[in-house]
């Protein structure tokens, strides 16, 4: 078989105009996700330096829908850009090593950035489809090669800046940057591409990151998990392995400040003055429902060990061994009213499998954090 050359790509349809703009919007898509990102992730950083703030209540919520639907948007995106692109990898090297050092140098950078672009998407499609089929540690893999990714797209657009430029000003019918025989028309025109990519990603957007859309959530295709009170359960209190424990008699809530140590029943905690707050769940891969959620105020509680304001405390759950097993919330959100120790959701008696006897709810923290079947709150020095 012969291998082709740049020049036995013909379409018309794959040209510098169309992928310009291709590209274009991938960059803003990228530039959203990785802006999204770094909240996302430091918002999951344990011992903040500086506390993100816990209002409004919805802002993780809003910041980690825009990550998941940039992300879900930039998959077909990337397709069509590559696709527009191909033919350049069979352009032949320069012969003059001069020109060949930073022409290599170059498309290094763009294997880099594409290899690193399908790891992203593709693993973060499966984190919004709740599969892990690998050993390591997905959030620690998908920021570290954030910036690997970045770095690469850095220099891309560096190097094409003035043909992207060019590109961007002309119409997108210009062949003023055309390979010379690209001249076979498509099955479309390069208008219908740039249509079909943008529809395609704003479709890609709906159908898979809608799990945070208010009102569109069953068009999630990739995020079917099953609901109590309509709010969806990412971990069963069967698979936790903690239905024994949690509906225990001897349950009790240990609230410890220092040498204070105090113990409560799930009925002491009914007995105290009850609030409600109205605060969504907002899950790192992509859903997010609120719900009403009643029970009493965390402060109130550390009120009860003699613990003053402006303190880290560490919620735990009977869980072990797992990201969620326990959190530190620092003081801004230790101290916040509307953080609870939640006992009922929408009105009804907590289900087990959203946390009862006791869970943590929050405002504006990713879901992960949201800690059920809480065991112990520790007051930290
Ligand atoms: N103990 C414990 N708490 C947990 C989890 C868990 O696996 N174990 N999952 C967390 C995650 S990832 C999310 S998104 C929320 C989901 O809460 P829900 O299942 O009540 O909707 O709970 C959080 N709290
Ligand atoms: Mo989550």
């Amino acid at each position: 078989m012969r291998i082709p050359s740049e020049d036995s790509f013909t379409s018309r349809l794959r040209s510098a105009a169309v992928a310009a703009r291709v590209g274009l919007w991938l960059g803003i898509c990228f530039l959203v996700a990785l802006a999204t990102g770094l909240i996302s992730h430091y918002a999951q950083v344990d011992h903040q330096p500086v506390p993100l703030p816990a209002s409004p209540s919805w802002f993780y919520r809003v910041t980690q829908g825009l990550h998941v639907a940039a992300g879900t948007a930039a998959i077909p995106l990337l397709l069509i850009k590559l696709w527009v692109v191909f033919p350049k990898l069979f352009q032949p090297l320069p012969r003059q090593v001069r020109e060949a050092l930073p022409t290599a140098l170059e498309r290094g950078s763009i294997a880099v950035l594409v290899s690193t672009s399908i790891v992203q998407l593709a693993t973060g499609l499966l984190n919004v489809a709740q599969w892990y089929p690998w050993g390591f540690s997905f959030r620690s893999t998908h920021y570290a090669l954030a910036f690997v990714a970045v770095g690469a797209l850095i220099v891309h657009i560096a190097v094409k800046l003035p043909v992207v430029r060019d590109a961007l000003k002309g119409d997108v019918d210009d062949t003023s940057h055309d390979r010379p025989n690209a001249v076979r028309p498509g099955p479309v025109s390069r208008r219908g591409v740039l249509a079909l990519a943008g529809t395609s990603a704003v479709a890609a957007a709906v159908l898979f990151a809608a799990g945070t859309i208010p009102g569109v959530g069953r068009l999630a295709a990739l995020s079917p998990r099953s609901r109590a009170h309509g709010i969806p359960i990412n971990r069963t209190a069967h698979s936790a392995g903690v239905v024994a424990e949690a509906s225990s008699a001897d349950y009790r809530l240990e609230v410890v400040h220092g040498a204070t140590t105090r113990s409560l029943t799930r009925d002491d905690l009914v007995a105290m003055k009850q609030r409600t707050h109205t605060l969504p769940i907002a899950c790192v891969e992509g859903w997010s429902v609120a719900g009403e959620w009643g029970g009493v105020r965390l402060r109130d509680l550390l009120d009860l060990v003699g613990a003053p304001r402006g303190r880290e405390v560490r919620v735990r759950s009977i869980q072990t061994f797992s990201a969620s097993a326990d959190t530190v919330l620092p003081p801004n959100f230790a101290d916040d009213d509307r953080t609870l120790m939640a006992l009922v959701l929408d009105g009804e008696t907590l289900s087990m499998d959203h946390g009862y006897p006791v869970r943590l709810i929050a405002p504006d923290r990713p879901g992960v954090m949201q800690t059920k079947w809480v065991s112990r709150i520790e007051v930290l020095g």
